[in-house]
């Protein structure tokens, strides 16, 4: 009895002596609620108010509240879409610049209360949290500080006003996964601009609703991405510098774009981009709904770029998602679920140059694992390294994901990927900077029995969770119908591409105008670059065979791909159709990936 305890104690000693420690974490980190806020991926924005029944993007907050009556209010349809999309959860315009609040704010007197909807009766806010209660769908809002309505905006008894407009609508409707603050400011109706209290602000929202992710150019939740087309950086850092007071420091667009390598603030970019041209319903832009396309790009630039996709699709006037954005949110959703349904890395065995201190616990395979928390950690020092993933046969794909287990901080600032050709050689398939939560890499379409993934660079022992394959077929290049279209350019001018990063492109499509009268490029020099500054000569001269005859787009093929971020095509011969010209037509001119 005693020599068998004594046996058990010394196992234990061994096995507690032996166990190597994870990595530790690197810089500022997310919170929990981040992590899972960044989990979410794909959210639904909803800008519905006043100005969904003028038209107007920006309200004068001096519209009637009658004027807000939407006839067939449902939020159990639009939470329904949202849960059908693949959405988790939904921000709504409690309140835009005009003022009007959706919910009977008591300090306001411009809310659903004075409207003639359901007599006044009405509450948006209760209606929508019980509908994402009902699909288990998170429940956002969105209140801006700017109020084109608020006789006190302008004055320093504002603040106190919207710190009470705050605690209602954060502390009457349940659980509030996100408050959403634009950085709009005009001025009051004094012709004063408020001085906001930011600083009260967010410690409002987190008195009311301590998870909240609360979002703003600053964070300190989440940051603006920087544009609203809904393009994340190549390059995105989930860091920012925010001062004490969430005022600065001032921050470019592109900053906000691409975040800032080692800031003091963790705070993850939000794209967040409509469905439609405007953020409010117009009848007019029913027919002017992104195409499925356009929000595959915007997928791809987003959630495919370490950021979360919150998609505008703004109810119409009788307070349902209209047909025509259902319609295209179910298509986008087949689509999605085509590509990504098959991860064509399943089943592979992976072999990394170094596991961290040899322990099965932190080995490369963990990469296929789906239980989030585990993930393939290296030594400390080590900050270059490489892992070969062998497929269990050939197979095609042409997009490569990445994820950095992020709860440990954000690490790789470059990578990059190699397939094994039929001679054993690798060749390279992408060069890349940051991964972060989520990368999805395009590659050319690539058949191979093994992938490499070198992360070439990273700021510490690099952290990684996820290795995934896919084969797209749905996307086809959107730029290639709408770069440059219809332009007539002279025929002694380049024409030049920029990418504004450079990429691998397998090649090039190039549509001259259909007219016959404009003129086409017939032969050209073709040159690349990497700056702008310094060109290679690709070819002497190269022609567009029959072009003249049938003026179709014209793809050109690289044998192998080419890494650059400018072409350009220096016209030799131009004709039309009686000849020689003196100008030529372009509708697009555009990569192929
Ligand atoms: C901006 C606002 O000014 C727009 O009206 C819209 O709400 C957009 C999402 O944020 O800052």
């Amino acid at each position: 009895m005693k020599k068998l305890s004594l046996l058990a104690v010394t196992a234990i000693a061994v096995f507690s002596c032996t166990r190597i420690d994870a990595p530790a974490p690197y810089g500022v980190l997310p919170t929990e609620a981040q992590v899972e806020w960044q989990k979410m991926e794909y959210n639904l924005f909803m800008h519905f108010g006043p100005n969904t029944f003028t038209g107007a993007e920006w309200g004068s907050g001096q519209e009637k509240a009658e004027l807000f009556n939407p006839t067939a209010m449902d939020c159990g349809q639009w939470a329904s879409i949202a849960k059908a999309a693949g959405m988790k959860g939904i921000i709504i315009t409690a309140k835009h610049h005009d003022g009007f609040c959706l919910w009977p704010n008591p300090v306001s007197r411009h809310t659903v209360a004075q409207s003639s909807w359901r007599d006044g009766k009405g509450d948006v806010l209760k209606d929508l949290s019980e509908a994402c209660d009902e699909y288990d769908l998170g429940f956002g809002v969105y209140i801006s500080p700017w109020d084109r309505n608020d006789p006190h905006y302008g004055t320093d008894e504002y603040n106190d006003v919207f710190v009470k407009t705050l605690e209602s609508a954060l502390g009457n409707y349940g659980h509030v996964f996100e408050q959403w603050f634009d950085r709009a400011c005009g001025e009051g109706p004094n012709g004063k601009q408020q001085i906001y209290d930011w600083p009260l602000f967010n410690s409002t929202v987190l008195k009311m609703q301590p998870d909240a992710i609360i979002f703003s150019d600053y964070g300190p939740g989440c940051r603006w991405v920087g544009n609203e087309a809904g393009s994340a950086g190549r390059t995105c850092w989930s860091t920012m510098n925010v001062n004490d007071d969430f005022t600065g420091p001032p921050v470019s667009r592109r900053e906000l774009n691409e975040g800032i390598k080692g800031a003091n603030t963790w705070a993850a970019a939000e794209t967040d981009v409509s469905i439609r041209p405007g953020w409010f319903w117009r009848e007019s832009e029913n027919s002017r709904v992104k195409s499925l396309q356009h929000l595959l790009k915007i997928y791809y630039e987003s959630v495919g770029r370490n950021s979360l996709l919150l998609l505008n699709v703004p109810p119409d006037t009788r307070g349902l998602i209209h047909e025509v954005d259902s319609a295209r949110l179910m298509e986008f959703r087949a689509a999605l679920d085509e590509i990504f349904s098959v991860d064509l890395a399943a089943g592979a065995e992976i072999e990394a140059e170094n596991v961290r201190g040899g322990a099965r616990r932190f080995s490369a395979q963990n990469l296929l694992h789906h239980d989030y928390d585990r993930y393939w950690a290296v030594d400390d020092d080590v900050t270059k390294v490489s892992l070969v993933v062998t497929l269990p046969e050939q197979r095609t794909f042409n997009r490569v994901q990445l994820q950095e287990y992020i709860p440990l901080g954000q690490r790789v600032s470059a990578f990059s990927i190699e397939a094994l050709d039929e001679d054993g050689i690798w060749q390279p398939i992408a060069r890349e900077t940051t991964i972060g939560y989520k990368r999805i890499v395009h590659v050319p379409t690539t058949t191979t029995t093994a992938v490499r993934v070198n992360i070439e660079e990273s700021e510490a022992c690099p952290v990684l969770n996820g290795f995934a394959l896919f084969m797209d077929d749905v996307y086809v290049s959107y730029e290639q119908s709408n770069v440059l279209t219809g332009m007539v350019k002279s025929a002694t001018e380049p024409l030049v591409l920029d990418m504004v990063e450079p990429a691998l492109i397998k090649g090039f499509a190039y549509s001259p105008k259909q007219n016959g009268e404009d003129g086409v490029i017939v032969t050209y020099r073709l040159e690349s670059s990497l700056d702008g500054n310094d060109w290679d000569v690709l070819a002497e001269e190269i022609m567009f065979d029959n072009i003249v005859n049938n003026p179709v787009s014209q793809h050109v093929q690289f044998q192998p791909s080419i890494y650059v971020r400018f072409l350009r095509l220096i016209p030799i011969r131009v004709e039309n159709t009686s000849g020689s010209s003196q100008t030529y037509g372009v509708t697009g001119f555009s990569p192929i990936f």
